[in-house]
């Protein structure tokens, strides 16, 4: 009996294809339609997870597959190289950034390359290679011409005994990660990219994004957040204006307090001849600047003492407070309050002692409706409104509006939720901002002939701070416009500028600008980028707005980078736990008889718990490397493929794992031992049933890759095979099994890639499966030999007829009259209507 072995036939094939270039994008012929597969980038941690596997795995069936319907494919690997985690091996290990980054890059370069991936290694880059990152300081120095980069004041996490900027993941629990000192906010001035110029763009954009999941539109619409609404003023009694913005411009006779962030410039003003102003708004500022942490931190006022009169009801006056839950950085950094229909008015109203007057009344309530402790925020009608009552939440909206803006205190506005995103980090491993400080000048950029600015290596890490800032020499260079002195800009760019253009850089690699328009016009949008959902948000939209940003700078054509985006689910794994607590991962636990689990070192039982995302806390991680030395990479490939849909959770087991090796092992005997004796045969051009099957499991598996469902796919190739092995086992069909066996090992080439090419040899057919044009299947052998009718009484099934497809409406109901179970139903009689669905049912009504 003959054996696959994969250990030594994968890395042959992956040589093979290695010395071909078979996966080069540009091997295709020129004419072929161009198709651009990505998975999103890796960050170089080490080594890499299952999830790696699954989704490189899902990327590489699309890719082979479209090179196999004559796509010239693009289908490229980078890594995501700059961030914090190198930094800290660097201050926990005493190893350099770049070292520890290009040794687990080399290391999981070797794993990838394991899994035979379809890649064209040629176009491989890392972001933190200066070919890479001084390309990405030439668009920054575009965008800054532009004005789409400006520099602005903005609040940082400060440890003041590090005397260090934290980044928030080094913030724990309000302190420095080091020095467990209470953090503070601080204002810093810092580089920011304009995206809230397009706010409006990306947010329309997303319905043109038909190949995207609902859930990740919808995600992205929230973060944008539009709010249509009315900017208007109030008048200070003692002289002056607060600008607010509210979107219940309806709500505004329920008024009773106006607020203004502590930021904001009038807060600031009163505080300097008021001490307990100034030092509420200290208080105000110790706490983070995540916006979470705003939202549940208890709601707290400063009452100015100052009055504004309500525009609509002269001689009413609210009092203006300065209040933590108002952001400066959002509408006008001021409010009105409306306790009765916000929330978070309420609680302050409460709090405060000040009036809740509910305006808005729900449908069917009583006149005398009166808003507790949960404040009303649905629909109804206007009430102890003035002029507004009677009217709908949306024509009271209206009739303020129209008011406002006809006595000109006020205009409708929208407004975004949507930030500028700040880009600055004091950071040593990312991409230097390629500007200088001259003390004469100001704010220069770096001539574009002097790109790359590159980080210096001699840098150490056993002190706070950043390394850049107290470098010697590094920062101190002559100012570009006036040959003065100047310094460097020592911060560097957020990582998520790298991944927010490398699928443009994969596309081309110029040396001499950040890549071809028209090779980028050529690939561009990705045609199905695949990743996890966790950057659903972030990086999708920065994305998205670096491609808007270069489009109307007139350097790309595209405006949306991913044409189609699959999110794919977790890897999930049993978890294990010992007596004495302890997580105990999944190679040290056997299974002994009547299904126990024990420690194979202790011999003692472990607690199995349920399956949890694969995770190095629990320990309930699979090492991929390990499984395929042990099943080779096809059987895993295969395994993550088969048994959830892509888009679900997916639960690794070792009965799963040995269930896809032995069924590659299947695929090749039936291959290997049935293609002797049927090479020579004459092709069967009938239509017998095992051609029938191999035409179907062509057209099942085509239709099921390109619709993404893989799991189907494969759950028709173990059926496939089944019927191909029992027509093997009986000796006959030699014909169809000498045309089946080439198709089956195309239809599993794109997810058991080596065993395909081993067998495709095997078979002596020409040339590598990897090029071999897709099968088609014969839509004449698609046809069901017979189908089968429902017969129905009175919409009860009472028997099925099996028969030629597409007999006509008289031929079936004649069939079904004839049927004995109907004939003792009729009792002699006829029915008095009879409905006919042609392939499908007869139903005859009594
Ligand atoms: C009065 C009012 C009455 C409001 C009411 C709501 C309900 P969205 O929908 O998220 O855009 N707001 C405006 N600027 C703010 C700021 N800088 N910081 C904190 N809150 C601010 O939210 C808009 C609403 O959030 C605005 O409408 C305003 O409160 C508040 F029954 O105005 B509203
Ligand atoms: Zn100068």
């Amino acid at each position: 009996m003959s054996r696959y072995n994969p250990k030594s036939a994968e890395p042959r094939w992956q040589a093979v294809w290695r010395e071909r270039k078979t996966f080069a994008a540009d091997s295709a012929p020129a004419d072929a339609p161009s198709c651009y597969v990505l998975e999103m980038f890796p960050y170089p941690s080490g080594r890499i997870h299952m999830g790696h596997v699954r989704n490189y795995t899902m990327g590489d069936v699309i890719a082979r597959y479209k090179r196999a319907r004559g796509f010239a494919v693009l289908h490229p690997m980078g890594w995501d190289a700059f961030g914090m985690p190198a930094e800290n091996a660097a201050f926990e290990r005493k190893v350099h950034p770049r070292a520890w980054t290009l040794d687990n890059i080399a290391a999981m370069r070797a794993q990838l390359q394991q899994l035979g991936l379809a890649i064209d290694w040629s176009r491989e880059l890392a972001t933190c290679e200066p070919d890479y990152y001084g390309q990405e300081q030439a668009l920054f120095l575009d965008l800054l011409e532009a004005g789409l980069v400006y520099r602005k004041e903005s609040a940082v996490n400060w440890d003041p005994v590090d005397m260090t900027v934290l980044a928030n993941e080094q913030v724990i629990d309000g302190r420095g990660w080091r020095s467990g000192a209470l953090v503070e906010r601080r204002k810093l001035s810092q580089w920011f990219f304009r995206i809230t110029d397009f706010a409006e763009d990306l947010l329309t954009g997303l319905e043109t994004q038909d190949r995207w999941p609902d859930k990740v539109k919808l995600m992205q619409a929230n973060w944008i957040g539009r709010s249509a609404g009315l900017r208007f003023r109030f008048n200070i009694a003692t002289g002056g204006t607060i600008e607010v913005f509210t979107t219940r411009p309806d709500t505004l006779f329920g008024a009773s307090f106006c607020a203004v962030a502590a930021d904001h410039p009038l807060a600031e003003a009163l505080a300097a001849d008021n001490a307990a102003l100034a030092a509420f708004i200290a208080q105000c500022r110790q706490s983070g600047t995540a916006t979470a942490d705003l939202e549940t931190a208890e709601k707290l006022g400063f009452d100015t003492g100052l009055t504004v009169e309500h525009p609509l009801a002269p001689g009413w006056r609210l009092p203006v407070y300065v209040a933590n839950f108002v952001l400066m950085d959002y509408g006008t950094g001021a409010i009105f309050g409306c306790p009765a229909h916000d929330q978070r008015d309420l609680d302050f109203a409460r709090k405060y002692g000040l009036p809740v007057k509910a305006v808005v009344v729900p449908e069917g309530a009583a006149a005398d409706f009166a808003v507790e402790d949960e404040a009303y925020t649905g629909p109804g009608r206007l009430a102890n409104s003035d002029f507004l009552n009677g009217l709908s939440v949306e024509d009271a909206k209206a009739a303020v509006i129209a008011r406002a803006e006809a006595e000109g205190w006020g205009r409708a506005q929208t407004t975004f939720r949507l930030r500028d995103w700040g880009v600055s980090r004091q950071r040593y491993w990312g991409t230097p901002i390629p500007v200088v400080h001259c003390t004469a000048c100001g704010v220069v950029p770096v001539p574009h002939s002097e790109l790359p600015v590159v980080l210096p290596e001699d840098v150490t890490f056993d002190v706070p701070g950043n390394p850049l800032d107290r470098h010697p020499t590094w920062k101190h260079r002559t100012c570009p416009r006036c040959g003065g002195p100047a310094q460097r800009e020592t911060d560097t760019l957020d990582t998520f500028v790298d991944s927010s253009w490398y699928f443009i850089r994969f596309a081309s690699q110029p040396a001499d600008r950040p890549f071809d328009r028209a090779e980028a016009a050529r690939w561009l949008p990705v045609d199905q980028y695949i990743g996890g959902i966790e950057h659903a948000i972030l990086h999708l939209l920065y994305a998205r707005f670096f491609t808007r940003a270069l489009q109307r700078i007139g350097k790309i054509d595209a405006a949306e980078p991913f044409a189609g985006l699959f999110t794919q689910g977790m890897v999930c794994h049993e978890t294990y736990k010992a007596l004495d607590g302890r997580w105990v991962e999944p190679g040290a636990v056997d299974r002994i008889e009547g299904g126990e689990a024990v420690e194979r070192e202790t011999g003692l039982a472990v607690t199995v718990g349920r399956a949890e995302k694969m995770s190095k806390s629990k320990k309930n991680t699979v090492d991929p490397s390990a499984i395929v030395a042990q099943y080779g990479a096809d059987a895993a490939r295969w395994f993550i493929l088969s048994d959830s849909p892509p888009d679900r959770d997916l639960l690794w087991s070792d009965a799963g794992i040995e269930g896809a090796w032995r069924f590659s092992q299947r695929v090749w005997r039936v291959i290997a031992e049935t293609w002797p004796r049927v090479a020579a045969a004459q092709p069967d051009v009938g239509s017998s049933d095992l051609r029938r099957a191999t035409h179907k499991a062509i057209a099942t598996v085509t239709a099921n890759i390109e619709a993404l469902h893989f799991n189907k796919a494969v759950a028709h190739l173990y059926e496939f095979v089944s019927a191909l092995a029992d027509a093997a086992g009986r000796g006959d069909a030699d014909g169809a099994l000498r045309e089946a066996l080439p198709v089956l090992a195309q239809l599993v080439a794109p997810m058991m890639p080596h065993l395909a090419e081993e067998a495709w040899a095997l078979m002596g057919q020409p040339g590598l499966v990897a090029d071999a044009p897709w099968p088609v299947a014969d839509a004449a052998l698609l046809q069901d030999a017979q189908v089968t009718i429902a017969v129905q009484v009175n919409g009860k099934l009472r028997d099925t007829l099996d028969v030629a497809p597409d007999l006509d409406r008289a031929a079936l109901e004649a069939l079904a009259m004839q049927s004995e179970k109907v004939q003792r139903l009729l009792g002699g009689g006829t029915p008095k209507r009879v409905i006919v669905v042609p392939n499908r049912l007869v139903n005859l009504v009594l």
